[in-house]
């Protein structure tokens, strides 16, 4: 299939001023009418009227009343004139009735039904298999919506805006009708319909507006909402201080899904979830669950300014709503829990996704210049280094300068469909700066390398840094220009104490090469670079142990405190798998580290997580090496085996003492001190000892809550201790009738590293249980074997491969979207050896010629073979 490219954008030909659609829900053959008021865009080509629909059947069309034939194909249909054969009107109206099937549509985009629940996914482009329309988001319309259906089957019938009617039908079914007040492009319908039951709640904005917010999920669910509720009134409040921005409607309803592509959906008043992002209860999710769902919440509830009242003009402008929005989302967290602890699970995950991403043939710009598939462009590098590219914006003008330019974005283009220049033009108009050079941070992909050297001089205590700055070269884009890069920046004394008056400085770094010099100094200093890791970028310097450990102990900024003992730690990691032993003076300081009561336990949690495999596979391979998943693999254990040995009486003593007495509360302060518990013990555990195995066991049994329950499991289970087995068939005989909480038994061992892990992981595809077709299921055994699973995934037989490519091939028939983020897995291919990378490429030319290959997974297939 040919590329969109960005280039080629025209804005649209026709525009909708009001759309009226009727659903007759039926799971084999439902008929949707859709009456679109059309108008000829002055700004258009002139051209006829083309809409956008796929896998349709037409049954009726009529322009102004009157029937016509409009010529399909398989990606639409045109309409040269009207029956008669004459011209098109400037303005008409457009009915079509056309008819699906919910029960068959296992690609979950359009309407489907998910367990006897009817549901609609529109974003990128589900619209269109719905009715026939202009399905881009530049084209806004107002909304009203008849939904009829089976009264018993479905006693819930939601859309988007306000109730306006409902009633009763003959033969037992009967109708709602919903009226959306606010243009919104078709990515932003939704339809909910089934047996449904609402936890309520109201909210009065700050505007005085009245709302009644409802969280609506399965009978026997309804115990598990009382977190999405409460997430979802922080959140409102919180984007009414943090940003003036108040809600619109009189209704914000959250619907859950078992059966799901992504994590949520944002349309307008209605927004969409997959149920592991609602459903909590202490015995069912863990602080992390809570932690998710808390963020996803907020997440899609923000996108109601920034998505919703303003959209994207074009799907290139992607990063516009979802850098942004991720942006906000995490302010929101840190603010609302801990903003040192929210910065470093922010770049870890940014690391782990997005430089993996950056780093190989997958690489794209934040805003891309094209693709075949849109829904393949849901990445990390859109959404995480989108909002990174926010965040310097924030570190650069201050909190004053960025709300001036929000507040000024939102008053300029409310109610429109915009592009990153506009954004980009309220930062320049609200502070006067000029943003070319800072630009390419949306064009230019890879992740930046900064080199820095450093020169001292006594005399006159003079200090200096040179930054040198490169960026790789990516698929497409063989040479890059020199970006604006924030680096903030403090420098340390002989006591720790900071030595520039302001403590931390802001340096931009525009130049290929940009040096800065401090006078006066009265020693040495030793910098702590890139604070707050205030740029994406990856940091080279030559460095000692003895000043990491000086860092761990002293930095004044806690991010680079944390990322002082990480760097350590991979240095420490990658020497013992060249045959080095562990290092003791990294033990004494993680030791140091983790048993400073002054900290804060969430952080000391996040000082003792050992770096990833695949983290330290992809810097082994920075390093000059193909990585040997294996070799690693046996690193890492043996590092956590001598922490564990030196640490042993701390670490026991933290398992002691870092319980949290009375019932479960999944506040962040609580679920701090059960994260640092929890590291003690898998360190304990990775120890071995049968007192560490019973103690894991002992935690496991007499668990009240899924937060000290699930990571004394997982424990046992990659430890492949004797109480496993046990473990597993409790957790098995209590949750087997809980979909969300049985996600968790199948990706626990999925992620076990045993020597047979893929045989294990076979054994459970056969499971009663696994059903391949519900993307959750999916995701949590095979998905999490390939990601989780990096030493059984890499064999060096390639059977891991082989096993992952049977599965992509048999799922693609269904769900190409699935398929095609998952394919993802192999996008390492080149920071392996040249063994592993023949197995690999040999799996994806298999895939690439699987016969009927969606577009999506093909897409995919083709960009990592190159
Ligand atoms: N804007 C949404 C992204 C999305 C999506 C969600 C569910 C299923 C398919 C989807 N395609 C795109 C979610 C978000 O970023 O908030
Ligand atoms: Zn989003």
């Amino acid at each position: 299939p040919a590329p969109v490219r960005l280039a080629d954008y025209r804005p649209p030909a026709w525009l909708i001023e009001s759309v009226r659609l009727t659903f007759d829900l039926r799971p084999r053959g439902t008929r949707v009418t859709a009456r679109l008021a059309l108008r000829r865009n002055p700004d258009g080509d002139g051209g006829p009227l083309r809409l956008d629909g796929r896998n349709l059947r037409l049954v009726a069309a009529s322009v102004d009343g009157a029937p016509v034939s409009p010529e399909t194909d398989a990606e639409g249909l045109t309409l040269s004139g009207t029956a008669s054969g004459a011209a098109l009107p400037d303005a008409f109206v457009w009915e079509a009735v056309t008819e699906i099937d919910p029960e068959d549509n296992k690609a979950l985009e359009g309407l489907y039904l998910s367990r006897g629940m009817f549901c609609t996914q529109c974003e990128a482009q589900g619209f269109r298999k719905i009715t026939f329309f202009p399905d881009r988001p530049d084209v806004m319309a107002m909304y009203e919506v008849r939904i009829e259906a089976d009264a018993g089957s479905c006693p819930a019938l939601l859309s988007n805006g306000d109730l306006i009617e409902s009633g009763a039908l003959p033969k037992g079914r009967h109708y709602a009708v919903w009226r959306d007040p606010h243009p919104k492009p078709c990515y932003l319908f939704a339809l909910v319909a089934g047996d449904l039951r609402e936890t309520r709640a109201d909210f009065t904005t700050v505007e005085g507006r009245q709302v009644r917010l409802g969280v609506w999920v399965r009978p026997g669910d309804e115990g598990r909402t009382a977190y999405a509720m409460d997430s979802l009134i922080r959140s409102m409040r919180w984007d009414e201080r943090a940003y003036g921005r108040a809600y619109d409607l009189d209704v914000f309803n959250i619907v859950a899904v078992d059966d799901f592509n992504m994590g949520a959906m944002e349309n307008k008043g209605l927004n969409i979830f997959n149920a592991k992002y609602v459903l909590a209860s202490p015995e069912t999710a863990t602080d992390a669950d809570y932690a998710r769902i808390e963020s996803i919440v907020a997440h899609e509830y923000f996108h109601n300014w920034t998505g919703n009242r303003i959209t994207c003009r074009d799907w290139f402008q992607l990063c516009l709503k979802e850098g942004l929005t991720v942006f906000r989302d995490q302010q929101f967290t840190a603010d609302e829990r801990s903003a040192p602890v929210k910065r470093i699970e922010d770049v870890v995950t940014l690391r782990a996704r997005q430089f993996r991403e950056d780093g190989g043939p997958l690489a794209h710009p934040v805003r891309p210049e094209e693709y075949i598939e849109i829904n393949n462009f849901y990445t990390a590098t859109i959404y995480e280094k989108g909002a990174e590219v926010i965040g310097m914006l924030h570190t650069l003008f201050g909190p004053e300068g960025y709300r001036k330019a929000l507040d000024l974005y939102f008053e300029r283009h409310d109610g429109q469909a915009c592009a990153i220049e506009d954004f980009r033009r309220c930062f320049e108009d609200a502070t006067g700066r000029d943003l070319t050079q800072f630009a390419r941070w949306w064009s230019q992909a890879g992740t930046p390398e900064v080199g820095v050297e450093e020169s001292w001089q006594e005399d006159g205590g003079r200090y200096a840094l040179i930054f040198r700055q490169s960026t790789p070269p990516t698929p497409g884009q063989p040479d890059k220009a020199p970006l604006v890069i924030p680096v903030a920046l403090g420098l340390l004394g002989a006591n720790g104490d900071d030595l520039l008056p302001e403590g931390t400085r802001i340096v931009e770094l525009t130049e290929a090469e940009t040096a800065v010099t401090f006078e006066g100094l009265p020693a040495r200093p030793v910098p702590s670079l890139l604070r707050g890791f205030s740029a994406p970028v990856r940091l080279i310097r030559e460095t000692s142990d003895a000043e990491r450990a000086f860092l761990m102990a002293h930095d004044s900024d806690a991010f680079n405190r944390w990322e002082a003992g990480r760097a350590y730690a991979v240095d420490v990691a990658l020497r013992m798998a060249g045959g080095a032993d562990a290092d003791p003076a990294f033990l004494d300081a993680l030791d140091a580290l983790a048993s400073d009561e002054s900290l804060d336990p969430a952080f000391r949690a996040l000082a003792l997580e050992t770096p990833g495999e695949d983290e330290l596979a992809r810097e082994t391979f920075a390093r000059g090496t193909p990585a040997d998943p294996q070799a690693l693999h046996a690193a890492r254990d043996a590092l956590r085996r001598a922490a564990a040995g030196r640490m042993g009486d701390a670490l026991e003593r933290l398992h002691r003492e870092m319980t949290v007495p009375g019932p479960y509360s999944p506040d962040a302060a609580a679920a701090g001190r059960r994260a640092l518990r929890n590291r003690a013990l898998g360190l304990l555990v990775a120890r071995g000892a049968p007192d560490d195995l019973a103690r894991a066991a002992g935690q496991f049994e007499r668990a009240d809550n899924m937060s000290d329950a699930f990571p004394a499991l997982a424990a046992l289970v990659h430890a492949d201790a004797p109480q496993a087995a046990a473990a597993l068939a409790a957790f098995h005989d209590r949750w087997r009738d809980d979909p969300v909480v049985m996600d968790k038994w199948f990706a626990v061992q999925a992620t076990a590293p045993a020597d047979d892990a893929l045989g294990r992981v076979r054994a459970l595809t056969e499971h009663p249980l696994f059903d391949w077709l519900n993307p959750n299921r999916f995701r949590s055994l095979v998905g999490a074997f390939a990601a989780g699973n990096p030493s059984a995934f890499h064999a060096a037989d390639g059977a891991g491969y082989a096993f992952l490519a049977d599965w992509l091939i048999r799922l693609d028939a269904k769900n190409p979207q699935t398929t095609a983020r998952m394919a993802g897995a192999f996008e390492t291919w080149g920071i392996y050896d040249a063994g592993r990378q023949r197995l690999i490429r040999d799996q994806l030319e298999r895939i690439a010629a699987a016969p009927g290959l969606s577009r999506d997974t093909g897409e995919m297939v083709s960009r990592m073979l190159g």
